[in-house]
């Protein structure tokens, strides 16, 4: 008896798929940070936890250390799919998705507790489901500590001290606009370059957290730190939208569910890190400005907040996370 080609082709494709496991996935996932980052520590245990919970099915490769690039090129790989999950702060996102730059506003949160509870909560995911028409599926937020100013000139204690002081930032035109309300001059350049360009003195100063000043050793070569903690924009774990599209349901809830459960763990080994970079900092007798007013930072922020909230939505956004009860 002859089969037709078809049914035999159909035949052959059964017993295949009977006979082989479903293919292993090892999601490739880019961090800026160094192993040991507790960024980059968080997205390896959640890929343990889904190897462990597939049989080593689905799993994360992680490449540390902006071996996949800057976080410009990163998040522009992962829109296209050839990276699929990549750890970014909100704030290189902000050109991309404008809701992203509201919790990325200078000031917005009173604290960590109240950034934890309005990124956890529904603010968060809405945020999130406002990246997937931009190609980025988001799966978990993760703290970034607060980020302040440091500089190799002179301490900085109120904005007047701040004038025409080259301050590097991320890339983000949030960023640029708060340096330039405060009278600096807003350097946008990639975190790998920052070290050189403080050290060859193409720029004064930059801003970020005590785990990012210490592990980039900028502390060795911008000297004052101002304790002024003007953004506390979290950081974003986010997967390709073409890679996401392409699990079955099971798959994408193991994976919310993998994030999910490496965001505590990510905020142990956060707060660990951020005594531990302050130690070190601090044994480096670098001048550590602690008694900061911040009211005077803070009133230079309107024309900010009116450029990057100014619309009805953005602007309701704001009111809604100022209104969320917490510490
Ligand atoms: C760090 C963030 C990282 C940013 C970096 C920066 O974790 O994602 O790339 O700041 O300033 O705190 O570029």
């Amino acid at each position: 008896m002859k089969h037709s080609p078809l049914l035999m082709a159909g035949v052959a494709a059964l017993s295949l798929s009977l006979a082989a496991p479903a293919a292993a996935q090892q999601f490739r996932a880019a961090d800026t940070h160094s192993d040991g980052y507790p960024t980059v520590e968080a997205v390896e245990y959640m890929g343990e936890l889904l190897s462990s919970w597939t049989n080593g099915r689905m799993g994360i490769q992680m490449f540390p250390g902006r071996q996949l690039g800057e976080e410009r090129d990163t998040i522009e790989q992962t829109i296209a799919g050839v990276i699929d999950i990549n750890r970014v702060n909100l704030a290189p996102l902000n050109g991309i998705v404008p809701e992203t730059a509201i919790p990325a506003l200078p000031f917005i949160f009173r604290s960590t507790e109240h950034m934890r509870t309005v990124m956890d909560g529904e603010i968060g995911q809405e945020i999130m489901a406002a990246m997937e028409e931009h190609g980025l599926v988001g799966l978990a937020y993760y703290d970034s500590g607060a980020r302040s100013f440091y500089n190799s000139v002179r301490p900085i204690t109120s904005p007047a001290d701040m004038e025409g002081m080259r301050i590097r930032v991320q890339n983000s035109d949030l960023f640029v606009a708060t340096m330039e309300a405060l009278g600096a001059n807003a350097t946008p350049m990639e975190f790998g370059q920052v070290y050189e360009a403080l050290a060859n003195g193409v720029i004064d100063g930059a801003e970020n957290n005590w785990p990012s000043y210490e592990s980039t050793r900028h502390f060795e070569v911008a000297n004052h730190y101002t304790l002024n903690q003007h953004s506390l924009s979290p950081e974003v774990l986010v997967m390709s939208k073409s890679t996401w599209d392409g699990l079955s349901a099971a798959d994408q809830a193991l994976v919310l569910k993998a994030a999910a459960l490496s965001v505590p763990h990510m905020r142990d080994l956060w707060d660990a890190r951020v005594a531990a970079s302050r130690e070190v900092v601090e044994a480096n007798g670098n001048e550590i400005i602690s008694d900061v007013d911040k009211q005077p930072f803070i009133d230079a922020m309107a024309p900010v907040y009116e450029r990057f909230a100014g619309t009805p939505e953005l602007s309701d956004l704001v009111e809604r996370i100022q209104a969320v009860g917490a510490e």
